[in-house]
């Protein structure tokens, strides 16, 4: 059978850039990245300051860089900064969220959420200066119009979300992965089509002055309880 013409393309290699350093320094960079890393912390209090957009812009381009399934990037990263939009997305996330709290959570998931101490108000996707919609592409088109398939898409953006709230940390930013259940509503408010599904939206901004985070999120296993040696 005669294959597309992008299915067809062999592989072409070209040098890696590879940056090799000594063990003390390799040690001392994963120690360094491990304790920034960790001061990372959920922010549900945010100060409606603006935030510098090439900040954003770089924190998007550097999740733009993760692996993803035959390198197909099936990522779109949707910046929500008007007030409208954010004010959209607030009362239906929250008319989700007061169900969810309200019976549709079973009784073991709320039990579960109970030492983060969330409820159904979100004040947050208002007042934060920026909500980054995180959509997963099913499938993708070729320029004739047939459908491409995509593989490895939650694996791949889970990765590709990791890295942009590690960049925004990194660059000074607070994030909250906030996934409202369910959160169609955000397809039709950032105009994305059928075939892209939102999977997360991250909340950026710097915390309000005083903000406290639970206790309970700053609690992590220790190396011995998540990893096996063999
Ligand atoms: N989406 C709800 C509930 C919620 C669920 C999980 I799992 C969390 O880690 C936190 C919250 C909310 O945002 O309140």
């Amino acid at each position: 059978m005669q294959k597309a013409e992008s299915e067809n393309t062999a592989a072409v290699h070209a040098p890696l850039d590879f940056l090799r350093y000594p063990v003390p320094e390799m040690q001392s960079r994963a120690m360094e990245f491990y304790e920034e890393i960790r001061r990372r912390r959920t922010v549900r209090e945010f100060t409606t300051e603006p935030v510098p957009i090439d900040v954003i812009e770089n924190a998007i381009r550097a999740a733009g860089t993760a692996p993803s399934g035959a390198n197909q990037q099936p990522w779109h990263f949707a910046v929500i900064q008007s007030a409208e939009k954010k004010k959209a997305i607030r009362e239906a996330a929250e008319e989700e969220e007061r169900t969810f709290y309200a019976g549709r959570a079973p009784d073991e998931w709320l039990a579960a959420l109970a030492p983060l101490g969330t409820d159904e108000h979100k004040p947050f996707l208002e007042e934060a200066p920026a909500l980054i919609a995180v959509f997963a592409i099913k499938s993708g088109t070729r320029p004739d119009g047939s459908k491409v398939k995509h593989y490895y898409v939650p694996e791949s953006v889970g990765i590709a979300s990791g890295f942009l709230i590690a960049a925004l940390h990194h660059a000074g930013l607070a994030t909250l992965t906030h996934t409202p259940s369910p959160m169609g509503f955000l397809s039709t408010i950032c105009g994305r089509p059928e075939w892209e599904k939102p999977v997360i939206l991250v909340v950026v901004g710097y915390p309000k002055e005083g903000c406290q985070v639970p206790v309970h999120g700053g609690i992590k296993k220790p190396l011995d309880q998540i990893t096996s040696w063999l």
